[in-house]
């Protein structure tokens, strides 16, 4: 494992993940998320694990997928590598997991986020749906599960104007579920998790799967539909532009081409 680091039992019945790209504040790149996906696989199979958390370090947890990865490539590249697959495995996990959030959450950072099933974050934390300042959309999820969380109107604003939601405004609009002082965040992550691991492990799976299926099949034919517009913006210049600014660190310039 090169960029996460797995702790099986942390405390009794519960493991940690720790994203630990730190320099380049925990960008998603494939490997990463592959670590991500066999972790996730290994914990869910392991009788000693009850619950995950799943945290980055006080500056980050993360700032998105990784944008010098993507930047080159076309829309059919995007569709036919599938490289996203790997996302998948987070939302088909049985156990809870608790995202432990400091710092950046920001585009693909804030889907894994809202992806797993309960968020403590900092008093710095900072979620975001950016992507559109880099001529692309979000493509796993945020369009679904950040306008399910808190509603259409701030939803959109986020999304079209790629503004932060500091943690108070998340803690307000119902996408966080508590806001700690910086150094106690892991510490609030593990007392949530060690109440929850204290229940039946029977029980606690079957009413998670029963929580996430109050939505899940609308759910499905949005993530659907947005992976493919997301797909779809690597076939503009749009998007060319904006993720070769970011890495070029210069303001880009859209043409609406
Ligand atoms: N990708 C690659 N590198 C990144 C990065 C990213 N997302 N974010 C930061 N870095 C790198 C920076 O390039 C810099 O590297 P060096 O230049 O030192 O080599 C280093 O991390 C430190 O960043 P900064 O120097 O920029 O630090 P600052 O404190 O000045 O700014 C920032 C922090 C978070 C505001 C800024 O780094 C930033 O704007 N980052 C990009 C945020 C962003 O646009 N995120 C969205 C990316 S698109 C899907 C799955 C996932 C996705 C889509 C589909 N499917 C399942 C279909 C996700 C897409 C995205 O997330």
């Amino acid at each position: 494992m090169e960029f996460i680091k797995v702790t099986e039992e942390k405390e009794p019945f519960v493991a940690l993940i720790e994203l630990n790209r730190p320099k380049e504040l925990n960008a998603l790149n494939r490997q990463l998320m592959e670590e991500v996906r066999d972790a996730l696989q290994l914990l869910d199979k392991n009788d000693k694990v009850r619950v995950i958390i799943i945290t980055g370090n006080e500056k980050a947890f993360a700032a998105g997928a990784d944008i010098k990865q993507m930047a080159d490539k076309s829309a059919i590249d995007m569709l036919m590598i599938d490289q996203f697959s790997t996302w998948d495995q987070i939302r088909k996990t049985k156990k809870p997991i608790i995202a432990a959030v400091s710092g950046f959450a920001l585009g693909g950072g804030c889907e894994f986020a809202m992806t797993c099933d309960m968020i403590i974050a900092s008093e710095s934390a900072k979620f975001g749906q950016p992507e559109i300042k880099i001529g692309t959309m979000p493509g796993a999820g945020g369009t679904q599960r950040l306008t399910k969380a808190i509603g259409k109107a701030k939803a959109m604003e986020l999304i079209l104007t790629g503004r932060f939601l500091s943690a108070a405004e998340a803690h307000f609009y119902g996408l966080v579920n508590k806001v700690v002082p910086v150094e106690m965040f892991m510490q609030e992550a593990f007392a949530l998790a060690k109440e929850i691991a204290s229940m039946s492990p029977v029980a606690t799976q079957l009413a998670k799967e029963a929580v996430n299926r109050s939505f899940e099949t609308q759910l499905d034919e949005g993530l659907a539909f947005e992976r493919k517009n997301f797909y779809l913006t690597f076939a503009s210049e749009d998007q060319k532009e904006g993720m070769s600014a970011f890495v070029e660190k210069r303001a880009p310039n859209f043409k609406g081409k």
